[in-house]
C-alpha cells in the first residue's frame, strides 16, 4: 500500500493535517491505533487559542466550533492577599479564547475527512518507519488482526504523541530533547457539575494550587496539585470537593457546585521539545514534537499551528516541486515551541512552589509573590499576560 503523505495518528495535529492535504488533491492516508468510538470519548483540551480558531476557519474545518463554541474571557486568581481578575479580552490583543472540548474537535475533524472522501484506518498501529533518510521512507503497522502491513510513502507525519512510533524511530543522535521536569503534579478532573464560578479560577494556596475551568454547562475540569506519585484514585470524592473547597477559599468566596467526577487523570508537569522537527522525510507535529506541561492550556494550539504549517509546507514540495518550505518547517515551529514553553514555564512558576531544596524554598516563595503583585498591579504585565496567555 502506498500514499504521498502518511499521516500516523487522528488527534488534532493528524486530522487538521489530513484536512488540509485533502483539500488540496493530496494523496494521503491516517493510520490510528485506536477504534473510532474510542477516539470520540478521550476529554482533554478545551481553549482554544484565537489563532487555533482562525486556523480552522481558513480551513473550513470551524463548524461545530462556531455552532458550539463558547468564547471566554476572563481570570481569577485567588491567593492569601485576596482575589483578582484579568479580562483579557480588553487587554494585550484583545483577544478571548474559544472553549470547545477537544474530543469535540476531534470528532469534527474526522467527520469532515471522511465526508471528504479522505481515509482513516482505525485500529491500526503503527510500530515503526524505516528509511526517513531516503527517498521512499515506509511505515509498518499491525492492522486489526495484528497482521504486520507495510505503508510506502513520499513523507511521513508523525502526529502520535510522545509515546507514538515517530520519535521511537529516530535514530540515536537524530535529534536533541530539550527535556525538563517541573517537580509538580496536578490530578486533572472532570466534574459532572456546571462551572462554578465565571471565569477561569487559579487559586494558591499553602496546601497547593487547585485550578477551575469551565468546559460547558453541565461539565467543569478541576485540577488539584497532589504528590508525585499519587494514583488518580487515591482520594474519595468527598476528599477531593472539601481540598478544592479550601484552596478556592470557597468559605470567602461562594461554594462549588459539586457533582460525581467522570473522569480522573494524574498529570506530572513536564515539558520536552525535540530538535529538529524533522529526520529526512520524517516530520514529527503534536505532541510528537514537543510536550508543554497543561498550566497554560497551549498543547492542542501548538498542534493546530504546526500542522498548518506542515501541510502548506508539503503542498509546495509535492505540488509545486519546492522543497525550501519543507527544510524550513522545522525552524518556524521552534519559534513558537520555544514562546509557547516559555510562557508555560512562567505560568508554573507563577502557580507553585516547586523549589527542590529547603533553603531556595522561601526564596522562590517571595518570588511567587511578587511576580503575582506585579501582575495585579502593573497593567504592561497585564498586557504581556493576555498576549501570551491567548496568543500562539
Ligand atoms: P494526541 O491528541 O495525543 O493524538 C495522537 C493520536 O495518535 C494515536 N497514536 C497512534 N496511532 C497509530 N500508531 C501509533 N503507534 C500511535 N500512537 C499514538 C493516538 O491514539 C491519538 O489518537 O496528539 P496531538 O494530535 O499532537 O494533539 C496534542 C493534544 O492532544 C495535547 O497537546 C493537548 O490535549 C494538551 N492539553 C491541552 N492543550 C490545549 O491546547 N488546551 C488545553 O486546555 C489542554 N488541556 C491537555 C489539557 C492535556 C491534558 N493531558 C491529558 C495531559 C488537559 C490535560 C489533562
Amino acid at each position: 500500500d502506498s500514499a504521498d503523505v502518511v499521516i500516523i495518528g487522528a488527534g488534532p495535529a493528524g486530522l487538521v493535517l489530513g484536512n488540509l492535504l485533502l483539500r488540496r488533491g493530496i494523496d494521503c492516508v491516517v493510520l490510528e491505533r485506536a477504534g473510532r468510538d474510542g477516539l470520540q470519548k478521550r476529554a482533554r483540551a478545551g481553549f482554544l487559542a484565537a489563532n487555533t480558531v482562525r486556523i480552522l476557519a481558513r480551513g473550513g474545518l470551524d463548524g461545530g466550533l462556531r455552532r458550539r463554541g463558547q468564547e471566554h474571557s476572563v481570570c481569577e486568581f485567588r491567593t492569601e492577599e485576596g482575589r483578582f481578575r484579568l479580562d483579557y479580552r480588553h487587554l494585550g490583543r484583545g483577544e478571548p479564547h474559544t472553549v470547545y472540548p477537544q474530543h469535540e474537535l476531534v470528532s469534527d475533524l474526522q467527520e469532515q475527512f471522511l465526508d471528504a472522501g479522505g481515509t482513516i484506518l482505525f485500529d491500526t498501529e503503527a510500530v515503526s518507519v524505516a528509511d526517513a533518510d531516503g527517498p521512499t521512507p515506509s511505515v509498518t503497522v499491525r492492522d486489526g488482526d495484528g497482521r504486520p502491513v507495510r505503508w510506502r510513502a513520499r513523507y511521513v507525519a508523525a502526529c502520535d504523541g510522545r509515546h507514538g512510533a515517530g520519535r521511537r524511530s529516530l535514530p540515536p543522535g537524530a535529534v536533541h530533547r530539550h527535556h525538563r521536569d517541573h517537580g509538580v503534579t496536578w490530578l486533572g478532573l472532570l466534574a459532572e457539575a456546571p462551572p462554578s464560578l465565571d471565569a477561569v479560577g487559579y487559586a494558591i494556596h499553602p496546601s497547593g494550587f487547585a485550578g477551575h475551568m469551565a468546559r460547558s454547562a453541565e461539565i467543569t475540569r478541576y485540577y488539584l496539585q497532589c504528590e508525585r506519585g499519587t494514583r488518580p484514585d487515591a482520594w474519595h470524592e468527598e476528599r477531593i470537593w472539601d481540598e478544592l473547597a479550601l484552596r478556592m477559599r470557597a468559605a470567602e468566596y461562594g461554594p462549588l457546585r459539586r457533582g460525581p467526577f467522570v473522569q480522573r487523570t494524574v498529570v506530572d508537569l513536564e515539558s520536552d521539545v525535540l530538535e529538529p522537527l524533522r529526520h529526512g522525510s520524517l516530520f514529527l507535529v503534536g505532541d510528537a514534537a514537543g510536550l508543554i506541561s497543561p498550566s497554560a492550556a497551549k498543547g492542542a494550539n501548538l498542534a493546530v499551528l504546526e500542522a498548518e504549517i506542515l501541510a502548506h509546507a508539503l503542498t509546495d514540495a509535492l505540488v509545486h516541486g519546492d522543497p525550501e518550505p519543507l527544510d524550513r518547517y522545522s525552524e518556524r515551529c521552534l519559534v513558537h515551541i520555544w514562546r509557547a514553553q516559555e510562557f508555560s514555564h512562567w505560568m508554573v512558576r507563577l502557580l507553585h512552589d516547586a523549589s527542590d531544596s529547603e533553603g531556595a524554598s522561601l526564596f522562590q516563595e517571595r518570588l511567587r509573590h511578587s511576580r503575582i503583585a506585579s501582575l495585579r498591579t502593573s497593567p504592561t504585565q497585564q498586557d504581556w499576560f493576555a498576549e501570551n496567555y491567548v496568543g500562539i
